[in-house]
């Protein structure tokens, strides 16, 4: 009858080393791979979680992504607090939202991700590019800057998403402020702006060496020689004014469930 000591000894003779080593070798190596595969299990988890369709919602700093996130979950505005990562949830849509009174159609649930604005933060978003149905771009209609732009170019460039011809829907929110714009203004201005970027991207100084070959790449939309138009992309896009706060997100619901 063999000893626990010669029974381990047997099983690890095939390591040179002493009796001890090897055990810890076998624990080490027993612990890598537990968390190999904690780690698989993990991405493969986040990348789909069932079956409901995948909306997106990004945008600019303080545009109000988070207020819509939680506004669609628990039907009413809630104050918030920047957003320093981002948080996903699969929900129905609240129900004061839901105007067909078809119980299945209230029932639907959605995948919503609300990104944060911040652009130190951006690195993994193009992780979700592959399960993104729908993209709700929030807009702080009253206060547009560079980065709303450059964000915008950016996801209108991922391979990904253009492949897929996702859906972008373009939100002006905060439309309760006095100095809120209308849609067909603000859809020039993007064009005017986008059509910047698109001749940035067209130089001769950005060459297709310094693209990296990940999804975080940005290459140019369209020929310079033609006139920027949004509607000549693969992607559907339409713009909407809403005011989360005084619960105005129609037309984000009928993006959102049509
Ligand atoms: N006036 C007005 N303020 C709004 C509206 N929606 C959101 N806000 C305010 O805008 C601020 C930012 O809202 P958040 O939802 O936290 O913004 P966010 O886009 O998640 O911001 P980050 O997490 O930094 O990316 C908050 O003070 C909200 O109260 C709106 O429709 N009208
Ligand atoms: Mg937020």
């Amino acid at each position: 009858m063999m000893s626990t000591k010669e029974t381990l000894e047997s099983i690890l003779s095939f390591l040179p080393f002493s009796l001890w080593t090897n055990v810890s070798i076998l624990f080490a190596g027993l612990l890598v791979v537990c968390l190999l595969i904690y780690l698989i299990i993990k991405l493969f988890g986040r990348m789909k979680k069932s079956g409901e369709p995948s909306i997106l919602i990004v945008g600019s700093m303080n545009t109000g992504k988070s207020c819509l996130f939680y506004q669609l979950n628990e039907g009413e505005f809630v104050e918030t607090q920047r957003s320093m990562r981002e948080q996903e949830a699969t929900f129905a849509i609240h129900e004061k939202y839901v105007k067909e009174k078809d119980p299945k159609a209230q029932a639907k649930k959605y995948h919503f991700i609300d990104w944060p604005g911040s652009p130190s933060l951006r690195l993994r978003l193009s992780d979700f590019y592959p399960v993104t149905e729908k993209i709700v771009f929030v807009v702080d209609g009253t206060e547009l800057d560079d980065d709303t732009f450059e964000l915008f170019y950016k996801l209108l460039s991922a391979q990904k998403l253009k492949e897929k011809q996702t859906p972008f829907l373009v939100v002006l929110n905060k439309s309760d402020l006095v100095d809120s714009p209308d849609v067909k203004p603000m859809k020039k201005l993007f064009n005017r702006e986008l059509a910047q970027l698109n001749k940035t991207y067209g130089s001769t100084s950005y060459t297709k060496e310094q693209e990296d070959e990940t999804e975080n790449a940005i290459t140019q939309l369209l020929d310079e020689s033609e006139e920027f138009l949004l509607e000549k992309l693969q992607n559907p896009i339409t713009f909407v004014k809403s005011s989360i706060k005084n619960g105005q997100i129609d037309d984000i619901i009928d993006f959102i469930t049509n």
